[in-house]
């Protein structure tokens, strides 16, 4: 065999460790990773509800009266006619008043989602009595409340992202 000397070939088993090495390593970042993703989601989700909930409690400061076509004080979803009311296009919503900015593909649907693909839910206090009901989360005292049903996507669990402070 023609070796070169000082310098040493890397034979199967060597590579074998280094590759089981690198794939242990690997093994112990990757949940780390998808944690950190998944924190980074419910971040943002955060600032969306914050935001929403923001924009809804403008709305009230600027008509002094909730949307007629939401009378029921109750957990609804924000489905497309709530975001076109709080982006100024819609009839409950006659001084056309952007109360919130929305990216181009969006404010072409008003099809808002959360980070999970998910409408987004909300309450605002339709009877005038300084709280909401936000189905099982409970009453609230406040006039808007604005959640995302969270990672699971399902409403009403531990994970969801809220706007208000949980207890
Ligand atoms: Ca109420
Ligand atoms: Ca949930």
């Amino acid at each position: 065999m023609n070796k070169t000397p000082g310098r040493h070939a890397f034979t199967l088993i060597e590579l074998l460790v280094v590759i089981a090495i690198i794939g242990i390593l690997a093994a112990m970042l990757f949940p780390a990773v998808l944690k950190a993703i998944k924190q980074a989601r419910i971040a943002r989700c955060s600032a969306m509800v914050t935001q929403l909930e923001v924009a809804w409690n403008s709305y009230y400061r600027d008509y002094g009266l909730w949307p007629q076509s939401y009378p029921s004080d109750q957990a609804m979803e924000l489905d497309p006619a709530a975001v076109q009311i709080l982006y100024g296009a819609s009839a409950d919503n006659p001084r056309n008043i952007r109360y919130m900015d929305l990216p181009e593909a969006i404010a072409a649907t008003f099809d808002l989602r959360d980070e999970w693909k998910n409408r987004y839910w909300f309450a605002i206090d339709t009877d005038y009595d300084d709280d909401v009901s936000a189905g099982t989360h409970g009453v609230l005292t406040r006039i808007a409340a604005v959640w995302s049903t969270g990672p699971d996507g399902i409403n009403y669990t531990k994970d969801d992202v809220v706007s208000w402070r949980k207890k």
